[in-house]
């Protein structure tokens, strides 16, 4: 199974996609999280998705696209979460056979709140929310933010989904491929509704 889940920032596609890649063994492909990781390399490249991701932009289409393309081949079964973002790179994956596009809608009005009380544990690598998803009271302390949850680099993120995915979503739509989930409800209901789509497939 092929999977892609796209939506705004905040809108829970890391965590629905960490869900269902426990429940139906599928690699979980995050390519901000593989961008991040790159960014910490000590090479010009590095230094240039920084410069990207901390201002809210997209890095570079060739970037994320050779990164994409790198592990798809290393894996048969995957969810790509919040790949593609732009037309280009909505091409670039035409032939890989991806069987559905889920699409988280989030109001902008609410992407604010889940992004400013979100926190990561470094350890584990999972994200809570400090009031929908909270965290248990012994890790508290070592939380931390994302670099880009800042309002202005959030607002940047915004500005980015309405101009260079909005298009990629209606390109799937056209196709017959994207399914729409309300991503306003809590994270189990909103799991529970991807759930339930993906063992339809
Ligand atoms: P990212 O890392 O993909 P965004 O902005 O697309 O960043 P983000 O911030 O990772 O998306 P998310 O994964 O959609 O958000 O949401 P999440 O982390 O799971 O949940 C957000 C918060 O809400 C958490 O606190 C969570 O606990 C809570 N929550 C989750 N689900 C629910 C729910 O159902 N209900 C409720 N009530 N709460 C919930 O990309 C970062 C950067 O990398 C680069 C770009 O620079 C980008 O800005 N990048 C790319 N560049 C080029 N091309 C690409 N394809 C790129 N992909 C990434
Ligand atoms: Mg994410």
């Amino acid at each position: 199974m092929k999977l892609v889940i796209l939506g705004p920032p905040g809108s829970g596609k890391g965590t629905v996609a960490g869900r269902l890649a426990k429940d139906f063994h599928l690699k979980h492909l995050s390519v901000g999280h593989l961008l991040r990781e790159e960014s910490r390399k000590k090479t010009k490249t590095a230094e240039e998705i920084r410069k990207f991701i901390n201002k809210g932009d997209l890095v570079p289409n060739h970037i994320s696209i050779d990164l994409v393309k790198k592990h798809v081949k290393r894996n048969k079964d995957y969810i790509l979460d919040g790949f593609p973002r732009a037309l280009e790179q909505a091409e670039s994956i035409a032939d890989l056979g991806i069987d559905l596009v889920l699409y988280l809608n989030l109001p902008e009005k609410d992407v604010l709140e889940r992004l400013s009380k979100r926190r990561t544990d470094p350890l584990t690598g999972k994200t809570y929310h400090l009031k929908f998803l909270p965290p248990p009271k012994e890790i508290v302390k070592r939380l931390i933010k994302r670099k880009d949850d800042t309002p202005k680099a959030i607002k940047e993120r915004l500005r980015v989904f309405n101009k260079e995915t909005r298009p990629v979503l209606k390109y799937f739509k056209k196709r017959g491929m994207l399914k729409k989930i309300n991503g306003t409800q809590t994270p189990d209901k909103v799991y529970h509704a991807v759930k339930t789509v993906v063992e339809e497939l």
